[in-house]
């Protein structure tokens, strides 16, 4: 199987500065060579990169900049789809998977998509307490705005909110919540997890996002892992997953055979401790793609 990896230095939507250095930080890790020791044909297709800050409309931080190297990203996924890849797009804030959802639609038709993070990522322009795109890429793929964000194409491909998963949600903005439930957005809270079990959600989240798609495309907020494990993010909220919790997702994605394509994004090598976050994110994406421990 072929594996490309697409990075994205992109830090413009959110507040604090360093996520753009995400994709060394996971390469550091030693991510190609553990590909091509699990077996795979791994490709690296090297970082788009992103323009300066420029903000025109304060309810849109950085939109253009933003916009410019999503539309690259949408194109270089779409290319690798074609070559029957599959893409790893490493992050970047979360404003990227915009670009790389777009193309997995655009390609596949209908995907569903599996959202991990602490947060919704469902706000609009309107909603949002920010401003910043990186609370938002969700909501614009869903088709609830904003609009602009996803505008690659003429035609627009936007993701059914009923084969869309959100995974260890623990801070949702109020009006953000609200959205989420008027949209029908399966919400799998940290709550569910504590409840359920991750093996449970987990068994949910692959249902809701197979029914009737031809896959499922991946989401990971590196801020949805308990910031303990996980230091190097720019908006840590405390009693996240645990990282066994966290492998146990991937390695459920694995089994269920039907991963299209992941992002692992939000990796911040400035606020991380001794690359401790880059490593679980190269580790977890090892185990997106198979990787067993036994
Ligand atoms: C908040 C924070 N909901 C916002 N979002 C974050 O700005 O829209 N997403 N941190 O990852
Ligand atoms: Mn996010
Ligand atoms: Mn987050
Ligand atoms: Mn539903």
């Amino acid at each position: 199987e072929n594996i490309h990896v697409i990075g994205i230095q992109m830090d413009l939507g959110a507040s604090k500065r360093g996520v753009n250095m995400g994709p060394l930080a996971i390469r550091y890790a030693g991510l190609m060579d553990k590909l091509k020791e699990l077996g795979f044909e791994a490709l690296d297709k090297g970082d788009i990169l992103s323009d300066v800050a420029h903000t025109e409309n304060p309810k849109m931080k950085n939109f253009k900049p933003i916009f410019d190297a999503n539309t690259s990203l949408y194109h270089q996924v779409v290319a690798s789809l074609k070559e029957n890849a599959l893409p790893v797009i490493l992050g970047g804030d979360h404003c990227v998977a915009a670009g790389s959802i777009s193309a997995t639609a655009q390609h596949y038709g209908k995907v569903g998509v599996i959202w991990m993070d602490a947060h919704g990522d469902f706000n609009s322009d309107i909603s949002s307490p920010s401003g910043n795109m990186h609370g938002m890429p969700l909501s614009a793929l869903c088709g609830y705005g904003p609009d602009e964000m996803i505008a690659f194409t003429q035609e627009r491909t936007h993701i059914d909110t009923n084969n869309v998963a959100l995974v260890g949600g623990r801070d949702i903005d109020e009006d953000e919540r609200k959205r989420l439930a008027e949209a029908g957005v399966h919400v799998f809270s940290i709550h569910d997890v504590d409840r359920l079990g991750m093996a449970e959600v987990m068994k949910r989240a692959i249902a809701v996002a197979s029914e009737g798609t031809a896959g499922i495309h991946v989401s990971f907020d590196v801020d949805a892992i308990t910031p303990q494990e996980a230091p190097g993010v720019g908006t840590p909220v405390h009693s996240g997953l645990t990282v066994r919790e966290s492998f146990l997702a991937a390695e459920l994605v694995a089994e269920s055979g039907k991963l299209l394509a992941l992002d692992m994004v939000e990796v911040n090598p400035i606020l991380d401790e001794r690359n401790k976050t880059g490593i679980l994110a190269c580790e977890l994406i090892l185990a997106f793609l198979g990787k067993s421990v036994y």
